[in-house]
């Protein structure tokens, strides 16, 4: 049998455009009824055995017997022994991707990560200060999608923030460990890791056992029963955001070569089934030739029969007006990574807001951004992008307000304090502000 990947082909201009597109957009993050069941037995046993059930659990998902949870811990030796032991090859892109992610979180923590302060007239003084989390937890998927890259992407901004320990659980289903992903913990600055995943791992890091720390934050992707943890525990501690399948979306004005946009297309498909790529260009006979260049390329990929169910279930190439609608569709979308596959991607740019990545011109492919190029590649997906931002060191970081009011501020601010709490009803509130007016009260 030949596969075959046809997106779904659409011009805005078709009667019928705005349902099919939107049909074709559609993606429903509903809840599986069992998987919340589980999921919420799981944790709550946690919550009462601690280690116990973490073993249990980890023996009967992930086939992985041990004595104790603490044989579950690799150690700082082995995670420096596993990049040690990689091909140089290997060795040097993790440590170039991870210098260029490093360089890049620390440029983003000096704009908008310092602690900051004004005085006013009155000598009152105002201001931010930005603390680092003291301990987060990172899930690290494992299994058919372990992605050593992801490691960097959630640790080093961690890491750049000041967070103090840096707790990586990764499933390691029947003990095979993947030596890049202890490569890159050990390359990124993880402080402890253990194998174990699912909805147990991330119930050991939310309300910690006598072995694993608990956490205040956790972040990192993962499957249906991590995404239903976390939401789960969410309040007990944070968490990044619930990722939902990756998406690209490029935007052409036929400038780029047709092979680079189908393979760039493809290279978000084969993340996965679910994964959804959209290309929308102005020209038609463009959108031809890239759908000719898929059907040229598919065969030579070993991940055809992904990237194929991909494209034919959620793809589409969409012939638009001109590039104006093609920008003004883009911000509907609010895409996770959003390509401008232009001569001239800095005349786009300005019309396009929602966005987990842009990715400008046409040498700036996805997948340099998804490795090594600086920012974080943990972006909002499913049009979250509309009010959320890719993980950065600020996921990091909180921040408490300061305030030192002084005296000659104390009558200024007692005053209306004192108006507003009595407009309230709230006496002590009134009265704490009066005492220190001059003259009292
Ligand atoms: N495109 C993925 C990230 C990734 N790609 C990891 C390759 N490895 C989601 O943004
Ligand atoms: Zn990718």
């Amino acid at each position: 049998m030949t596969l075959s990947a046809r997106p779904l082909r659409l011009t805005t201009d078709q009667a019928d455009f705005e349902p099919r597109f939107r049909e074709r957009l559609h993606w429903s993050a509903d809840t599986d009824a069992e998987v919340e069941q589980r999921v919420a037995a799981i944790l709550a046993d946690v919550q009462k055995r601690g280690d116990a059930a973490v073993l249990e659990y980890t023996r009967r998902f992930d086939g992985l017997d041990a004595a104790s949870v603490g044989a579950l811990e690799l150690t700082p030796a082995e995670l420096k022994a596993a990049f040690e032991a990689l091909p140089a090859d290997q060795r040097e892109a993790l440590q170039a991707a991870a210098a260029r992610v490093r360089s890049y979180h620390e440029a983003q923590r000096r704009a908008s990560g310092e602690s900051w302060s004004y005085r006013d007239a009155d000598g009152t003084l105002l201001g931010q200060k930005v603390t680092p989390l003291d301990r987060v937890g990172i899930y690290v998927p494992g299994g058919k999608a372990a992605y050593p890259s992801s490691v960097l992407m959630n640790a080093i901004p961690a890491h750049v923030a000041g967070v103090g320990e840096i707790i990586m659980v990764v499933p390691t289903p029947r003990g095979e460990k993947n030596p890049l992903v202890l490569a890159a913990a050990h390359v990124a600055g993880v402080s402890r890791a253990f194998t174990l995943g699912g909805a147990q791992a991330v119930a050991a890091l939310a309300y910690g056992t006598a072995t694993v720390p608990r956490v205040d934050k956790i972040t990192g992707p993962g499957n249906a029963y991590v995404a239903s943890a976390k939401r789960r525990v969410f309040g007990q501690v944070g968490i990044d955001m619930i990722a939902g399948p990756s998406e690209i979306l490029v935007l052409a004005d036929g400038s780029t070569p047709a092979d680079w946009v189908a393979m760039d297309l493809f290279s978000q498909a084969e993340h996965d089934e679910l994964a959804q790529s959209v290309l929308l260009c102005p020209d038609a006979s463009y959108l031809d030739r890239v759908q000719a260049e898929i059907d040229r390329l598919l065969p030579q990929m070993p991940r055809a029969a992904i990237i194929a169910a991909s494209l034919n279930g959620r793809g589409a190439l969409i012939q638009t007006r001109n590039m104006e609608e093609a920008c003004a569709i883009s911000n509907r979308i609010a895409p996770e990574h959003l390509e401008i596959a232009s001569s001239e991607p800095g005349r786009w740019e300005p019309l396009l807001r929602h966005a987990g990545a842009i990715f400008l011109g046409s040498y700036t492919s996805e997948s340099l951004g998804d490795y090594c190029a600086g920012p974080n590649h943990v972006l909002p997906t499913s049009s979250t992008a509309r009010f959320s931002s890719p993980l950065g060191v600020y996921d990091f970081q909180k921040r408490s307000s300061l305030i030192e009011v002084s005296e000659s501020g104390a009558q200024t601010l007692g005053r209306i304090a004192s108006v507003l709490a009595h407009g309230e009803g709230l006496q002590a509130h009134a009265r704490a502000a009066e005492m220190r007016l001059k003259g009292g009260a």
